[in-house]
């Protein structure tokens, strides 16, 4: 008897220690640099090189050397930092070589780079100019280095490869601190090549660019360096270069093929996942990555810009967004003033914490280390943990009075794991609890989780989780009231060139005009759609009298009504209705009947925007004439990098006269039968 109550005792003393103990990992965990590089959150992709002054995306690597000449004979990298910096940026990733193979440093390995065009007579040094800025600016540096190079001559074959790695071991001696390396995914075709001017494929790519011994040369360097891409990565794409990641992301993947779409579980990753690769979405502030004049009015929107936050940041996933310096080796006004008021306003939304240091309580606590006042202490290597064999539990946060809130932020402790697979969140009144509702399923947390809903009023936060993999560790809850932000109102035409205007919010009114001028608050309000059957441009601007609070102002510019247009032997009027979310499949070329002749200089495709559309054309080629029988052909070529970026694709060529466009898909991407088409238009004289 006596030795069963000795037992007892001692078990007893053991079990409070070992309450105190902190949960065990639920694996995989993060490395410590992976850690550190979750912490980054947000850093700056830059693309200039030759094809800021060739205006390609993907240059083909035969463009002279002379063309890289920017005007007034400067870049201007310091600037590029300081649009960084105010954009609230901890690093720059400079892709110091992009698949057209021109080099922006000094390589001793090639001759097509800086060191032979005029631009400081070829003793300019774009990564060590960069560098430098960083250093002065305290900015983390990473980079770029294209393995597809469409300008080397034995691009394919074994000689390709050693000077690749030559490159790796040049770019890491000089730069050894590096915060992360780039390999893209884009991989063989079309090319220079030298001048064999022919398509070249990698049938298998691990072993041609030899990974293993690149990461390893990348790594005796820079041991904390995180490896993009590659077939030894330490973070993952997020599937999607139009910044978002899924609203479940889990910091996991699996070795093993799952049978998910490959896109969504590179957005959400897997939650049996065998490893630790987080997701990184990479945005370019524009739709394309590269500078080109005719997008300088597609910067995107501050709201987008805003979503695009919550999407990356918010959602457990890094983001990597990207400027393009223009031709005057300056990042361009319009989106040096759009990243900083983007910074600026997530800062204004998420800068008064109301529940920092608040009282909370818990349904279960491991013990006072692991107390519930842990999420709202403000230190990040301290959490609240649930007992062993605890997984649901909810935790009561005060607010400092009643009061309206709308903005919630949640991290778990993810040295020990990612744990937490569904919770709801309540908002009470003297005791009273009401379920606050989001727009997305509150599932995964991570290393951050932020969520927007609308205000609602209370004094207390309840958070209830109901599932995870394992006990909860929760290290950081803040809770905000963020200001109302009205943004430019979207401006379509559509198949019957009604002008449609909506605001950002309901809230506000909106006022337009349709010559051109500016428009004026109180003059000339939208009510309804406008009758436009002409060429010209439409600006709008919303106005929020509550607040007095003005959007700014939204300009588009329409060419010819497509309201005319017909496909020959189709009455659908999908592709001419400026909704890019319906759109046509089609197995054999489309000929657009105008209606009348007109002088064309221009044609856009856009592609199919549902989020996992196909029919995706890469090669076209177009037609034009004055009867379907009698066509010339005008144009013909690729849409590069269309399968990661499906956006708007532009033709232009000389002015060329004609009543019908013929538009045929030489090549769509996945080898798929039909092509898809959301919507057409053309430019004319
Ligand atoms: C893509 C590339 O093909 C684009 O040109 C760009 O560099 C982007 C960041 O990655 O996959």
């Amino acid at each position: 008897m006596k030795k069963t109550i000795l037992s007892l005792s001692t078990l007893a003393l053991v079990g409070t220690l070992y309450a105190q103990e902190p949960p065990k990992p639920a694996y995989p965990i993060p490395t410590p640099a992976q850690i550190e590089w979750h912490k980054m959150e947000q850093y700056a992709m830059i693309c200039f090189g030759m094809s800021t002054f060739n205006d390609m995306e993907w240059g083909y690597g035969d463009t002279p050397l002379d063309q890289f000449a920017p005007i007034g004979g400067e870049i201007d990298v310091e600037q590029w930092v300081k649009v960084c910096k105010n954009a609230g940026m901890k690093g720059v990733l400079l892709v110091a070589k992009h698949h057209d193979g021109f080099t922006l440093w000094q390589s001793k390995y090639n001759e097509y780079g800086v060191k032979n065009t005029s631009w400081r007579n070829g003793k300019g040094d774009v990564l060590k100019d960069l560098a430098a800025a960083c250093k002065k600016h305290n900015l983390q540096l990473a980079l770029y280095l294209s393995p597809w190079d469409r300008n080397h001559a034995e691009y394919g074959k074994a000689e390709y490869v050693e000077y690749f790695h030559n490159q790796i071991k040049e770019l890491m001696e000089l730069y050894p601190n590096i915060f992360e390396y780039w390999f893209d995914g884009a991989n063989g075709g079309d090319g220079y090549y030298g001048g064999a001017r022919e398509n070249r494929k990698i049938a298998n790519l691990t072993e041609y660019y030899d990974y293993p011994r690149a990461v390893k040369t990348i790594k005796s360097y820079a041991p904390n360096a995180m490896i993009f891409g590659g077939s030894l990565p330490d973070l993952r794409w997020i599937g999607n270069e139009s910044g978002w990641a899924g609203a479940t992301n889990w910091a996991m993947l699996g070795n093993e093929q799952s049978k998910r779409e490959v896109s969504e579980e590179l957005s959400q990753g897997n939650e049996n996942g065998d490893k630790w690769l987080p997701g990184e979405v990479d945005v370019s502030i524009r739709p394309g990555w590269y500078y080109h004049k005719s997008e300088d009015n597609k910067v995107k929107s501050l709201s987008r810009m805003v979503d695009i936050y919550y999407e990356s940041v918010g959602r457990n996933a890094n983001l990597l967004l990207s400027f393009c310096p223009d031709q005057r080796g300056r990042i361009h006004e319009l989106d040096s003033v759009r990243s900083k008021e983007w910074m600026e306003t997530i800062r204004k939304e998420l800068s008064d914490n109301v529940v920092k240091g608040s009282k909370v309580t818990a349904t279960n606590t491991r013990g006072k280390s692991y107390s519930a006042s842990k999420i709202t202490d403000g230190k990040y290597d301290t959490y609240w943990a649930t007992e062993d064999g605890v997984t649901q539990a909810s935790v009561t946060i005060k607010l400092p009075r009643t009061q309206k809130v709308n903005r919630l932020l949640l991290q778990e402790y993810i040295p020990l794991g990612q744990r937490v697979a569904e919770f709801n969140v309540e908002i009470g009144t003297k005791g009273v609890f009401k379920p606050i509702v989001f727009n997305e399923p509150t599932t995964t947390i991570g290393y951050k989780r932020i969520l927007r809903f609308p205000s609602v009023q209370g004094d207390e936060i309840r958070i209830n989780f109901t599932r995870s993999r394992a006990e909860l560790c929760i290290n950081n809850v803040e809770v905000f009231l963020a200001p109302n932000v009205i943004s430019e109102p979207n401006i379509i035409r559509n198949e019957k060139d009604e002008v449609i205007i909506t605001a950002s919010d309901k809230e506000s009114k909106i006022f337009y005009t349709t010559d051109g001028s500016e428009p004026k608050i109180g003059v000339n309000q939208y009510t309804q759609p406008i009758k436009f059957a002409q060429k010209g441009t439409i600006k709008a601007i919303g106005h929020d009298a509550n607040f007095n609070k003005v959007s700014p102002i939204a300009e588009v510019k329409f060419d010819i009504p497509q309201s005319r247009f017909a496909i020959l032997g189709n009455d659908s009027k999908v592709i001419f209705d400026n909704n890019y979310l319906s759109a046509l499949y089609f197995e054999a070329p489309i000929i657009i009947d105008l209606s009348s002749e007109q002088t064309i200089t221009g044609f856009n495709y856009i592609p199919d925007q549902n989020r996992w559309a196909g029919g995706l054309i890469s090669d076209y080629r177009l037609y034009i004439g004055n009867s379907p029988e009698s066509m010339q052909l005008v144009s013909q070529g690729q849409f590069s990098n269309i399968k990661n970026n499906p956006i708007e694709q532009h033709i232009t060529f000389a002015p060329i006269k004609g009543k019908y466009i013929k538009f045929e898909a030489t090549r769509i991407i996945d080898n798929q039968k039909k092509m898809g088409i959301a919507d057409i238009t053309v430019v004319t004289k």
